[in-house]
């Protein structure tokens, strides 16, 4: 009798995806972004608990978290706008890694200061698990911690340094994950220093 594996079957780790110029290209992308669409603080449905991580999103649809539950929006929670078009370079992550199924929908930006991390929990606000999620992580290297599909069993724990790339597909589409913490000082490419995460996902079916 053999245990599941940890990380689960579909997880790729494809390391150094981006080198440095690119990684910086990708960074001045997303700071255009963020003065159209400007990160938001996200905070738990009934408690209303705020988020240690900031948030914002690109393409035709966003991720938000407020008070009345987790949802995906065509506009931007306090602007009203529609969040801003997706940059090329992701769409072409996309279609490199991901060639089978159709175009991402839906690009969450995740911003981590030093102190922020993000607990255990699975991504399951999609209509489809179908497609695999894809992380790009820029600036300060985390510490990711990912187990099975329940919240019980065995967990392994990685660093995710800038310009990293993770696929999450098959079993590891539902796996429980998290930030346990971001090591503080560890790169050079954000000027003050934090973490970005980029998550490119289906969210409808079809
Ligand atoms: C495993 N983001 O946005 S990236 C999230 O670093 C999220 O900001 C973390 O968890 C971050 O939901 C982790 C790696 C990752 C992203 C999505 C996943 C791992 C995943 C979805 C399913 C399973
Ligand atoms: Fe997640």
């Amino acid at each position: 009798m053999t245990a599941k594996p940890v990380p689960p079957e579909g997880f790729r780790l494809l390391p150094g995806t981006f080198d440095r110029d690119r990684q910086e290209a990708l960074v001045a992308q997303i700071r255009q972004i963020l003065e159209e669409s400007p990160l938001f603080q996200p905070v738990m449905p009934r408690t209303g608990k705020p988020f240690s991580v900031r948030m914002s999103n690109c393409g035709p649809l966003g991720w938000v978290s407020d008070i009345n539950g987790y949802r995906y929006q065509p506009t931007h929670p306090v602007t009203g706008r529609p969040w801003p078009p997706m940059p090329q370079m992701l769409s072409e992550l996309w279609q490199t890694v991901a060639p089978e199924y159709p175009p991402a929908q839906a690009c969450l930006i995740n911003f981590y200061h030093a102190d922020a991390k993000m607990g255990l929990h699975q991504d399951r606000d999609e209509e489809t698990f179908d497609a695999p999620v894809v992380s790009v992580s820029l600036g300060d290297t985390a510490t990711f911690r990912i187990g099975g599909t329940t919240r019980k069993g065995p967990t392994t724990s990685m660093r995710l340094a800038s310009g990293d790339v993770v696929v999450l597909g098959g079993e590891a589409r539902l796996a429980y994950h998290g930030i346990d913490r971001i090591l503080k000082g560890s790169s050079t490419l954000l000027k003050n220093g934090g973490r970005i995460n980029l998550t490119l996902r289906r969210v409808t079916k079809g």
